[in-house]
C-alpha cells in the first residue's frame, strides 16, 4: 500500500507557495489529502514527467487525459505476444490514466488456435506502475481501485471451447466503446472495480520479469480472465478527496 500524502491546494493565498512545507500542512483549509497515492511534494496543475511501465497479456494502449501516449509495439496477432513496454509522458496532477487492454482472440468466438489441437480460450491480464521521474516514486499502480469496463466478452458459455464450429456455437457480448472514455471528464462511476489476480492465476511471462514491480502493483483484469477479452481501465492520479 502506498503511503498517503498531503497536497497543497492551488487556491487562495497559498498558490504562490511552490512546495509543501512540513511545518505548514496541519491547517486543514490549506491542504487537501490524496487517496492511495504516494505523491510527494507536488502542486496541483504543475506539469511533471512520468514513466509508465506496463506488461500485458496480450496487448495494451495507454492514454493520459485522452491523449495516446503509447501502445504495445508487438501486434496482437503475433503468437505469444507477451511483452512489457515503458512510455514517458508529461502531465499535471490530477490526470486521468486510461488503458485499453486486449486478450487475443482469433474471432468473436473468443477462441484461439481454432481448428488446431490446442483450440482454446486464451486468457488475459495486465499490470502497470507509474513513476514520477522527479522524485523516482511510484505514484500509482494497477489495483482494484481502478475502474473496469468489458467491451468484448466471449465465449459466454465456456462449454463451446472444444466445439468443431466455435464461430457458430460460441456466443459473444460485444459493446460499443463509450465515447470519450479516455478523457478526464468521462464519468466512470458506473464501471466495476477492476479485479485483482495473482501471478499464479495469470502466469505472467516474457517481459514481466524485466521490470522491478512495486509492491503496490497488482495484476488486474475483468472478473473472468478467459472470457473478458477487451477491458477498458481507468484511474485518476492525484485526485483531491
Ligand atoms: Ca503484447
Ligand atoms: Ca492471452
Ligand atoms: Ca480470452
Amino acid at each position: 500500500m502506498l503511503a498517503s500524502a498531503t497536497i497543497l491546494a492551488a487556491c487562495g493565498t497559498t498558490s504562490e507557495n511552490a512546495t509543501v512545507d512540513d511545518s505548514d500542512v496541519s491547517t486543514a483549509d490549506e491542504t487537501e489529502s490524496v487517496d492511495g497515492v504516494g505523491l510527494g511534494e507536488v502542486d496541483i496543475g504543475e506539469s511533471s514527467t512520468f514513466q509508465i511501465e506496463v506488461w500485458a497479456d496480450n496487448w495494451m494502449a495507454v492514454y493520459v487525459d485522452g491523449e495516446l501516449v503509447g501502445e504495445d509495439s508487438v501486434p496482437i496477432t503475433t503468437e505469444r505476444s507477451f511483452n512489457s513496454e515503458t512510455f514517458t509522458f508529461d502531465a499535471a496532477y490530477p490526470f486521468t490514466l486510461a488503458i485499453e487492454a486486449k486478450d487475443y482472440k482469433e474471432t468473436d468466438s473468443g477462441l484461439e488456435y481454432i481448428g488446431e489441437d490446442n483450440q482454446q480460450m486464451g486468457d488475459g491480464g495486465i499490470i502497470a506502475q507509474i513513476t514520477d521521474t522527479a522524485s523516482g516514486d511510484v505514484v500509482v499502480a494497477t489495483d482494484s481501485s481502478w475502474r473496469s469496463f468489458v467491451v468484448h466478452r466471449a465465449p459466454l458459455d465456456k462449454t463451446c471451447e472444444a466445439d468443431e464450429n466455435p464461430d457458430e456455437t460460441c456466443e459473444s457480448e460485444i459493446l460499443d466503446t463509450p465515447d470519450g472514455w479516455t478523457g478526464s471528464t468521462f464519468d466512470d462511476s458506473a464501471w466495476a472495480e477492476a479485479t485483482e489476480w495473482s501471478a499464479t492465476d495469470v502466469d505472467p511471462k516474457m517481459g514481466y520479469d524485466d521490470i522491478s514491480w512495486d509492491g503496490s502493483a497488482e495484476l488486474i483484469w475483468g472478473t473472468d480472465l478467459e472470457i473478458d477479452n477487451t477491458v477498458l481501465l481507468r484511474t485518476v492520479v492525484g485526485e483531491q478527496s
